[in-house]
C-alpha cells in the first residue's frame, strides 16, 4: 500500500516538479562517453589546479585528496540527451574546499579529463556548494565508466559538464569552449533555461 501510494502521488509529484523543461525521467543509468574508458591506477592518479600558463598552483595525489573532508550530496542530474535522474547519492569533496585559498585572476576554467576531454565552466557555478570531485556514486566507488576514480559533478548544469576522470582545473581569463561546446554544445548549459546548443538563448 505505502509503496503504491508513494509511486503514483507524492513522489510522482515531486519529480515532476523537478523535471526540467524537454526532459524525460529514467531510473537506470546510462552511460555516455565520447571515447574509450580510461583505466587510471590510484598510485598515478592526480588532480591539480593550473593557472593560465599552465603553471602547477596545487597538487593532490589519491592519497592527499582522499584526506580531505567530504560531502554526500543527493542531486538530480540532467543530460543533454533528455534523460534526467532524480535524487542520486554521491560522496566527494567540494570545489568550495579544493578552492578555498587559491587565488586566481580568471572567471572560467577548463576541466580536463585524462583521455583528454574538455569542458569549460565560470568558476563561480563551481562555488557555494553546488560542485563537487565525487568519487562514490549510491555507496560504492565510482565505477570506471561513470568517471571512476573521481569526476567532476556539477549537477545544475548539463551533464556533459561533469567532467569523467576528471585530472584537473584550469583557471582562464576568457571564456573557451571545451569539447562539447566546441562541436556545438551550449557554451553555459542550464537545463532549466535549455541551453541545448549553441544557438539557444
Ligand atoms: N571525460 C569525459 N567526461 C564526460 C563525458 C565524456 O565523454 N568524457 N561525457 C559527458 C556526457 S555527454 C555526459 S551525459 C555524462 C555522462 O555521464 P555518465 O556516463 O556517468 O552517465 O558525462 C559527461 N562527462
Ligand atoms: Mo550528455
Amino acid at each position: 500500500m505505502s509503496v503504491i501510494s508513494r509511486g503514483f502521488s507524492g513522489r510522482g509529484n515531486a519529480e515532476t516538479a523537478n523535471l526540467p523543461p524537454g526532459q524525460y525521467l529514467t531510473t537506470d543509468f546510462p552511460v555516455l562517453s565520447a571515447g574509450p574508458t580510461p583505466h587510471i591506477p590510484l598510485d598515478r592518479w592526480e588532480f591539480t589546479i593550473r593557472d593560465e600558463k599552465n603553471a602547477l598552483l596545487r597538487r593532490w595525489d589519491w592519497k592527499s585528496f582522499r584526506e580531505l573532508p567530504t560531502e554526500s550530496p543527493t542531486v538530480d542530474l540532467h543530460c543533454v540527451t533528455r534523460w534526467s535522474k532524480l535524487g542520486t547519492s554521491w560522496d566527494g569533496v567540494s570545489l568550495d574546499t579544493l578552492l578555498s585559498d587559491v587565488h586566481a585572476d580568471a572567471s572560467y576554467v577548463m576541466a580536463h579529463s585524462y583521455g583528454d576531454y574538455t569542458t569549460n565552466i565560470p568558476l563561480h557555478e563551481l562555488k557555494n556548494r553546488k560542485a563537487w570531485i565525487a568519487f562514490r556514486f549510491d555507496g560504492k566507488d565510482l565505477e570506471p565508466e561513470h568517471g571512476g576514480p573521481a569526476r567532476l559533478l556539477v549537477p545544475h548544469l548539463y551533464l556533459w559538464k561533469s567532467a569523467k576522470w576528471v585530472r584537473g582545473l584550469q583557471f582562464m581569463r576568457e571564456d573557451k569552449p571545451g569539447f562539447w561546446e566546441g562541436l556545438g554544445y551550449h557554451i553555459y548549459g542550464d537545463p532549466w533555461r535549455e541551453q541545448r546548443y549553441s544557438g539557444d538563448q
